[in-house]
């Protein structure tokens, strides 16, 4: 399996509006897609993004006490992620980014509640020169459907191809408390900060509470670093894949 510099998930507060359902936010997929083409040698990425307005939006209409009530919410769901997936890759294609989409529920699926994956057609695309991208998504078990979060997709694939740094690129400068950006915390913190973050109520999967607990999972199993930066801010991608320090709020080891 080859090894991967960053594991970065665009979030779906960040590249869409979660204010308008199914509404891209085109100026900042576009600034991604251009900051990647400025940059003379990429290092090796893969790419997760969220559901924001699409996924989020139509998993709220379909989801009662945790569990997804009917067959056409999973259509539509999966359906919501193809679109946005159809944006971006868009985007990434008309500033030459070799990209190449991969669905997420073909390459994972629960069984007993374990994800069980098949991720060749990541490892391929990397050993082909491209950048793989991957959504959160609707996926299945046998009895039923699940919403797999890019959160869990972005971690989970951290460690499988041991990145150098997981960096989840949000809508905001980082892990802000009492109006301040906390520029480092240690995997020890996290439980006493995550009560005192903003709940987003809209979101199923949880945001930035999901996000901490994903960053806490991926640090205990001995992953390296994670960062949460704000990728909306034009620039700061370009900033991350430098190795700059300082652009967010960095998890590190105790
Ligand atoms: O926004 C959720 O992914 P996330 C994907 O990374 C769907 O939590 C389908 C809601």
């Amino acid at each position: 399996m080859n090894n991967v510099d960053f594991v970065i998930k665009l979030g779906g507060s960040a590249i869409t509006d979660k204010k308008s359902p199914l509404t891209a936010n085109k100026k900042v997929i576009e600034n991604i897609a251009s900051e990647l083409s400025n940059i003379k040698k990429l290092p090796s990425i893969i790419i997760v993004y969220g559901g924001g307005s699409f996924g989020h939006f139509i998993a709220n209409k379909y989801i009662h006490n945790g569990k997804i009530i009917s067959n056409m919410g999973i259509s539509e769901i999966h359906s919501a992620m193809l679109t946005l997936t159809e944006i971006i890759t868009s985007y990434f294609i008309k500033y030459k980014i070799p990209i190449f989409p991969i669905n997420s529920s073909s390459c994972f699926v629960l069984s007993d509640n374990e994800l069980q994956s098949f991720i060749k057609p990541i490892e391929y695309s990397l050993n082909n020169n491209l950048i793989p991208i991957i959504g959160g998504d609707i996926i299945l078990s046998k009895e039923e459907a699940k919403i797999l979060s890019g959160d869990k997709i972005a971690s989970f694939l951290a460690k499988k191809f041991n990145a150098k740094t997981l960096a989840f690129g949000t809508d905001v400068d980082g892990i802000i408390l009492d109006g301040k950006i906390l520029p480092r915390i240690k995997l020890s913190d996290i439980e006493n900060i995550i009560p005192k973050i903003r709940v987003n109520h809209g979101d199923v999967t949880g945001g930035m509470t999901n996000k901490l607990l994903e960053i806490k999972n991926y640090i205990s199993a001995g992953g390296r670093k994670a960062i949460i930066f704000n990728i909306t801010r034009f620039g700061m991608l370009t900033r991350l894949l430098s190795g700059e320090e300082n652009i967010g709020t960095e998890v590190d080891k105790d």
